[in-house]
């Protein structure tokens, strides 16, 4: 089974976000867990002390290499044989997308590091990290929640993590596009109507309409996610299509 262990000064703000929604019922079903480990319980002076100054000067504390080191392993022991990767939640990291998510639910687990103040001694991640990884171009206080975003988008690529409509759904977008616009009752709020072709329950049709959207709006929003000239010849026809309707309107 997947399991992944998350280093961190805040245990307790990852074990409540575990709880809940389709990673927390992953995990009550089995299909994977999660631990959340007290860095601070392997600081072993009187303040129980994680972090230090930096040398060279300047503000802000930098994480000691001593307690991160000795958690990691301790963390291996406990999970002998199962060879997890370990990994660092960092701006300096390789970016998370669909395509590497998929890559780290293929291993046995992971070990992630959420660090904070302005970083970890660059000799813990030398020595003991195998990966950093970033969740994008942004600064954020703690590392804790890029673990969470980390463990949300990898629980959901675990076989019965998701049930069998969502899973449906998952794969309809799999291929890289952007999802198309949903709709619920009622059939007019604000003075706007449903789209036609959404009340008719003709299935044909509606699976058209929405592919067409996921293609438009994946070439209007996000040009950098497809190519056009590797459509095939139907999706070059509703992409076409779409970008007439917009420009006729
Ligand atoms: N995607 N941060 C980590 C401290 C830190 C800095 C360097 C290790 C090395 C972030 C992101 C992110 C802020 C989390 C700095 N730890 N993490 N933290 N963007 O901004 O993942």
């Amino acid at each position: 089974m997947f399991h992944a262990d998350v280093v961190t000064i805040f245990p307790e703000m990852i074990e409540s976000f575990l709880e809940y929604g389709v990673l927390g019922r992953g995990i009550r079903n089995g299909l994977l867990s999660v631990d959340a480990c007290d860095l601070r319980e392997f600081a072993y002076d009187r303040h129980r002390t994680v972090d230090d100054r930096a040398y060279g000067g300047g503000p802000g504390m930098v994480m000691k290499y001593q307690p991160l080191c000795d958690a990691i392993n301790a963390l291996k022991l406990k999970e002998a044989g199962s060879d997890r990767k370990v990994i660092c939640m960092s701006p300096q990291g390789r970016q998370l997308d669909q395509q590497y998510v998929n890559e780290l639910v293929e291993s046995n687990g992971l070990i992630i590091l959420a660090g904070r103040y302005e970083g970890i001694d660059e000799r813990l991640i030398e020595s003991e990290v195998d990966e950093e990884i970033s969740i994008g171009d942004y600064v954020l206080s703690g590392g804790e929640p890029a673990a969470m975003v980390l463990l949300d988008a990898v629980a959901r690529q675990i076989p019965g993590v998701l049930g069998d409509m969502e899973s449906a759904k998952q794969d309809s977008y799999m291929d890289g596009l952007l999802d198309c616009p949903h709709y619920t009752r009622p059939e007019t709020v604000a003075g706007k109507r449903v789209p036609q072709v959404l009340l008719n329950g003709n299935h044909k049709e509606i699976e058209k309409w929405r592919r067409k959207q996921m293609l438009g709006r994946t070439s209007v929003r996000r040009p950098d996610l497809i190519n056009a000239e590797n459509l095939s010849a139907e999706d070059k026809s509703l992409l076409n299509d779409y970008l007439e309707d917009l420009a006729g309107r």
